[in-house]
């Protein structure tokens, strides 16, 4: 099968490429014709690989946010595709990482809560990683007994011999797998995986009413927008060391008040992120109002308020306040 890349025109790549199916077919579809299908898609891998660039390229929306910083999302998020006869509740999950701190700990174990409830699991990787990298978790997939899909993104920063190299290796270290090689940056190939997972979903009646779209509030995604503009605004560890909670949130017909509290883990970062004058938290807070105001529809008026709650990432309380527990 030959693909072309292309973004509008301009052909970026020329890939011919076979879609690897498994080695063994144990999941033979037997599906009566009017059956109503729905799933646990449930996306993981390593940092930084592209897993919510692809969640909200199956989804059709924006909901997580993307930045190019390793470990920028922090919980499970679940987008939701549905149709007459099918409904597909995709879970966007943190990268797989060595905990060093109690956050840390929190957003391993969303993962782990992904790996146990999944009726399709979503396996990414990148055209840069090593399949040594979290070996373990690798294994844990390799145990399910459902279907796996491999999905070796970011193909448009290599090319064709790169990429068959990549495959046949991950051919040997999961076997079972579905192996696509995809960007997810210009959404290639993602329609055909896309309908894969449609045909793998197992039989079963909808998880969740056939009109919602995720299970988070808005105040929670407004919290990313914010969260999103740090990642994007501020070096080091200054990111990782910002918390975002929606203090206020009064919605009217053309103007939305919203007030959020940007929580730091040291008194030194709460000048770094205020800035010069207030600069850069003003930067921040314009770039947010603007996404924000785009997600709700109204204009908005947005306040951000720097408080610091030290050493927030390792205490229980206070993860527990910024919504890391698990039920
Ligand atoms: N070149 C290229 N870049 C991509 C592609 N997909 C994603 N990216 C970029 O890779 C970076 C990480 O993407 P994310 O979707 O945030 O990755 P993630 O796996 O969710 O990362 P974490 O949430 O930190 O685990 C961003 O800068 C994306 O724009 C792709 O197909 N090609
Ligand atoms: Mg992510």
């Amino acid at each position: 099968m030959r693909f072309l890349m292309s973004i509008g025109a301009v052909v970026v790549n020329n890939f011919d490429i076979a879609v690897y199916r498994p080695k063994s077919t144990i999941f033979a579809a037997n599906f009566s014709r009017m059956a109503h299908k729905a799933g646990f898609v449930n996306i993981i891998g390593n940092p930084n690989v592209g897993k919510s660039t692809l969640m909200n390229a199956f989804v059709g929306e924006r909901l997580s946010i993307i930045t190019n910083k390793a470990q920028t999302t922090r919980h499970r998020i679940m987008g939701i595709v549905n149709g007459d006869d099918f409904q597909m509740v995709y879970s966007d999950t943190p990268g797989i990482l060595k905990p060093h701190y109690k956050l840390q700990e929190a957003m391993l174990k969303f993962v782990d809560t992904a790996l146990v409830d999944a009726d399709i699991i979503v396996y990414v990787t990148d055209m840069v990683e090593t399949f040594d990298k979290n070996g373990e978790y690798l294994e844990k997939v390799r145990k399910k007994n459902i279907p796996i899909i491999l999905l070796i993104n970011k193909i448009d920063l290599s090319n064709q011999a790169e990429l068959e190299a990549k495959i046949q290796m991950w051919r040997e270290v999961l076997p079972n797998a579905y192996i696509y090689p995809v960007s997810a940056l210009h959404k290639f190939n993602t329609a055909e995986v896309f309908e894969k997972i449609k045909e793998l979903l197992p039989e079963n009646p909808p998880y969740f009413d056939k009109d919602e779209l995720t299970d988070r509030t808005q105040r929670f995604f407004v919290q990313e927008i914010i969260r999103e503009k740090i990642f994007l605004n501020y070096k080091k560890e200054i990111p990782y060391s910002c918390e975002v909670l929606v203090d206020e949130f009064k919605e009217g017909q053309e103007l939305t008040r919203i007030r959020a509290i940007i929580y730091v883990s040291r008194e030194q970062h709460k000048g770094i992120i205020i800035g010069h004058q207030g600069a850069a938290l003003k930067k921040v807070g314009t770039e947010a109002r603007k996404d924000i105001e785009q997600f709700v529809g109204t204009k908005v008026f947005l306040e951000l308020l720097v408080k610091v709650q030290k050493d927030w990432r390792d205490k229980d309380q206070n993860l527990r306040f910024f919504g890391y527990e698990q039920d």
